[in-house]
């Protein structure tokens, strides 16, 4: 029986706005509905992001809670916080929900251009993060924008700061990283040690093709409107239940089951639970 797919829901990002994306989740409440609605269409891990009421980004730890509480009443499912924050923000800012000790937890490990803007993630910043990672028992989801991060990752695992099996997230088509092409999410998956677990994030409207790409290679997918506002061109998405669900029936049609939470734990070698 070939292996589930694991799909993952990044469903509220740090950079969009509302006027972009009029359905996108703002409140505490409203991220644990549209959690509960992406899991029914077969999500087992969500990305998370919060917001302040007015919109703007923040990674404060106690809105980051009333998140996780919203969702957790409402649906099992894997938490993976960010740790990326938005563009500009200190550290300590970007590592305060790690301190929930959620499941798991977004790690880059490089710096990247986004358009105009640097996403920093200089090598003190993330060994400071594995580490926190590590002392609170939070699985780190590796980040690579571009090839140079595997490279990186490997250091980490090589100083004992990351434990394996490593699970990573090829995200392909930022502005800036790597362009989302099959060519390159093949050149990464090659490039992965062996053992790893891995999911393609392809930005805009690569979203499609790198989920499609990544469930016939054997690997899990991300979607959701941190990645992609769109269902298909000049359409925009009315959730990111949509997006998840399609990404479930091509699993379906290429042969893979959708992964359970149960089944995503036991892939991703987490030993389960509540944040
Ligand atoms: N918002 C980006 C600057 C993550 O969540 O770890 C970084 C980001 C990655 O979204
Ligand atoms: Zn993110």
């Amino acid at each position: 029986m070939s292996q589930p797919v694991i799909i993952t829901v990044a469903l509220v990002g740090a950079e969009l706005t509302l006027a972009e994306c009029p359905h996108l989740p703002i409140t505490p409440e409203q991220i644990g509905q549209a959690a509960a609605e992406a899991c029914q269409a077969g999500a087992s891990i969500i990305h998370l992001h919060v917001r302040m009421l007015d919109g703007r980004p923040t990674q404060d730890k106690e809105i980051f809670r009333q998140a996780i509480a919203a969702i957790q009443a409402r649906c099992d499912v894997i938490i993976q916080v960010s740790t990326g924050g938005a563009v500009g923000m200190t550290a300590q800012e970007r590592l305060q929900p790690v301190h929930l000790k959620p499941e798991m937890a977004s790690l880059t490990t490089g710096s990247v251009n986004f358009g105009n803007e640097i996403f920093a993630n200089p090598w003190s910043l993330i060994q400071d993060f594995a580490q926190a990672m590590q002392e609170h028992g939070v699985k780190p989801e590796l980040e690579i924008f571009d090839a140079g991060m595997i490279a990186n990752a490997l250091r980490l695992r090589d100083k004992g700061l990351v434990s394996e099996p490593l699970h990573f997230d090829l995200v392909l088509g930022v502005p800036g990283g790597m362009p989302a092409t099959v060519r390159n999410l093949v050149y990464l998956v090659e490039s992965l040690p062996p053992g790893a677990s891995w999911s393609a994030a392809g930005i805009g409207r690569a979203q499609t093709l790198l989920a499609a790409a990544a469930i016939a290679m054997g690997g899990h997918a991300r979607v959701g409107f941190e990645d992609n506002i769109y269902y298909r061109r000049g359409e925009l998405a009315t959730s990111n239940a949509q997006l998840a669900a399609r990404v479930s029936r091509l699993a379906t049609e290429l042969g893979r089951p959708v992964a359970s939470p149960a089944d995503a734990r036991r892939i991703l070698g987490l030993r389960g639970g509540q944040a």
